[in-house]
């Protein structure tokens, strides 16, 4: 098994919820066991003029390979409404393979870790409350000097219930 990251995000038709409902399909994956779910946080939009988001980060022990991994999460998007329209666009679930154990991803439908990873608060805040702070990325640094380099601004994190 190897320990997983995947970061949720909605913007359309209560984020709240299709988070909610987004955990319980990660609960049900073949091969996979959900180990913990962060709280929620609300962010405007990276960019201007969408609604604001609803971030979370999910962590998942798996034997599912990534490519596998990546169609199981394609089809829980798409069976909560996703349209594909832009690149960037408003969507009602968005689930993004964040960290796949320790592994290098660079193919043309997966690039491991998440591009932007290092640089989203909206993705580093959640996703400390569930990984060591001493989890190192490829490059070296640790989660605990990327979080220095982003501070906690423009998120709110939402009561736990
Ligand atoms: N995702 C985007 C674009 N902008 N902004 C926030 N706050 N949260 C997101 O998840 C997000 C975004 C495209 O994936
Ligand atoms: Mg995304
Ligand atoms: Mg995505």
């Amino acid at each position: 098994m190897e320990r997983v990251y995947i970061g949720l995000g909605s913007n359309l038709a209560e984020p709240a919820e299709q988070l909610r409902s987004a955990v319980a399909a990660l609960g049900q994956l073949p091969h996979t066991r959900l180990v913990g779910v962060s709280a929620f946080y609300q962010s405007d939009s990276l960019l201007p003029g969408q609604p604001r988001y609803t971030n979370a980060v999910a962590a998942l022990d798996t034997d599912l390979t990534p490519l596998t991994l990546l169609d199981a999460l394609q089809a829980i998007e798409n069976d909560q409404g996703r349209e594909r329209l832009e690149r960037w666009g408003p969507r009602t679930l968005d689930l993004d393979i964040l960290l796949f154990g320790d592994r290098l991803i660079d193919e043309p439908r997966l690039k491991v870790p998440h591009y932007q990873l290092q640089e989203r608060a909206f993705v580093l805040y959640p996703l400390a409350e569930l990984a060591p702070q001493d989890l190192r990325l490829a490059d070296g640094r640790t989660l605990t000097d990327l979080l220095a380099a982003c501070p906690f601004v423009g998120l709110e994190r939402l009561p736990t219930d």
